[in-house]
């Protein structure tokens, strides 16, 4: 089981697509494990995307995801990581699938609509990021067995 944690960025609240993106990984199967609504500081938009200093699109990316509220959640389950980046999409709308939340809903890289961990380490440090260990709920679905295939 993994966790991943994923953001409704900005344009995804103010455009009113909180229900449509949450449904779409509800329905995927992968299990809620904790949600917020908040706005993010600069000093935490600077740590979440530390990797990205110095680029060229740094600035223009602190400045809008600070610049609005956010749905800041963690979904769990089998390959939950990988499986949140397909029903996200690519990163930039034009190359992201129909049928995937950027395919279906974006237009600009810099209007992507969601977040995603992309790995395992980055999903550890970002889930520490946004949310204190007791913050995140340990409960089991009626409908897990039938999710959730057991090797
Ligand atoms: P996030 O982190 O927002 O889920 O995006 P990805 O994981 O899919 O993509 P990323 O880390 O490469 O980029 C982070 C963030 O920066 C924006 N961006 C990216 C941008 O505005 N212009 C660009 O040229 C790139 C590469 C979009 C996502």
């Amino acid at each position: 089981m993994e966790r991943t944690l994923i953001i409704i960025k900005p344009d995804g609240v103010q455009r009113g697509l909180i229900g449509e993106i949450i449904a779409r990984f509800e329905r995927s199967g992968l299990r809620l494990a904790a949600m917020k609504f908040m706005q993010i500081t600069p000093a935490l938009a600077a740590r979440h995307y530390a990797v990205h200093e110095g680029k060229r699109f740094y600035e223009g990316l602190i400045q809008y995801i600070t610049s609005a509220p956010v749905v800041v959640m963690a979904w769990e389950g089998l390959n939950a990581i990988q499986l949140a980046r397909k029903l996200m999409g690519k990163t930039n709308p034009l190359d992201a699938d129909a049928g995937s939340i950027r395919g279906d809903f974006g237009v600009s890289i810099g209007r992507n609509l969601v977040h995603g961990s992309d790995g395992p380490e980055t999903a550890a440090f970002e889930l520490g990021l946004f949310f204190a260990p007791e913050e995140f709920v340990t409960w089991e679905r009626c409908t897990d067995a039938w999710i959730f295939e057991e090797n």
